[in-house]
């Protein structure tokens, strides 16, 4: 069955990996999925096809067969238990890696996605930089937390899952800064996930919607 999902026609990251399309196309590299992708406007984004299948307005989506799915973290795990590679067999090791997707995306992303939002939308105003430093006690707390437990080890809990997948996903929106480079060992675990071949190819596919576009005026 053809495996669709959707993704930003113009991203305004700009091809750096960031918009989350790419946690899902990497996850269907992991999974060794051929898959189709529909690129929206942020117009077409708002117009109730889409609405359809995503209630929010937003990327991604993820259709299969008469399965239509939202949700970054929802779409991981689906795939992920539909194909080897990305969760463990033994059961316990299973609920494990699960609860890590979710860690990542209610507890790290919003602390991280918060500073995006602050310079985006409270850039200008005079409290900014003092309610930045809120924001960013915030994440250093979290990263803090997250570093003592990944410690020195190479993945979250034993082999590479849709866990540290999603968690790789979300630390990347820090990727540069000095956030994450005050956390050594997760800088380096974000960049072993980044030199995984599915990401690599993930990454590239992205990418070059960025470029044809960019080609194209
Ligand atoms: N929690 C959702 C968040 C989806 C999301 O924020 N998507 C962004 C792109 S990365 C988007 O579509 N933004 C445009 C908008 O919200 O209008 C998920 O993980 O799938």
């Amino acid at each position: 069955m053809t495996i669709t999902i959707t993704a930003f026609e113009r991203s305004p990251d700009r091809g750096r990996g960031l918009a989350r399309d790419m946690r899902v196309r990497w996850a269907l590299e992991e999974a060794a999925q051929p898959y189709d992708v529909r690129l929206l406007s942020f117009k077409a984004m708002k117009e109730p096809a889409h609405l359809a299948l995503q209630p929010f307005g937003q990327i991604p989506t993820y259709e299969e067969g008469d399965l239509a799915l939202f949700e970054s973290g929802a779409i991981i795990l689906h795939i992920a238990e539909h194909h080897p590679g990305l969760l463990p067999d033994d059961k316990n090791a299973r609920a494990r890696a699960i609860a890590w997707i979710f860690a990542a995306v209610s507890t790290m992303e919003p602390v991280i996605v918060d500073r995006e939002t602050a310079r985006f939308e409270e850039g200008k105003e005079s409290w900014y930089e003092e309610h930045l430093a809120h924001v960013e006690r915030r994440i250093r707390k979290r990263l803090g937390e997250l570093s003592a437990r990944l410690g020195d080890a190479e993945w979250l809990d034993g082999n590479f899952s849709a866990g540290d997948l999603q968690m790789i996903s979300v630390l990347l929106r820090l990727k540069g800064s000095e956030i994450l480079r005050d956390y050594p060992n997760l800088s380096a675990y974000v960049e072993r996930g980044e030199a995984r071949t599915a990401y690599r190819r993930a990454f590239a596919a992205q990418k070059a919607v960025f470029l044809a576009v960019s080609a194209g005026g």
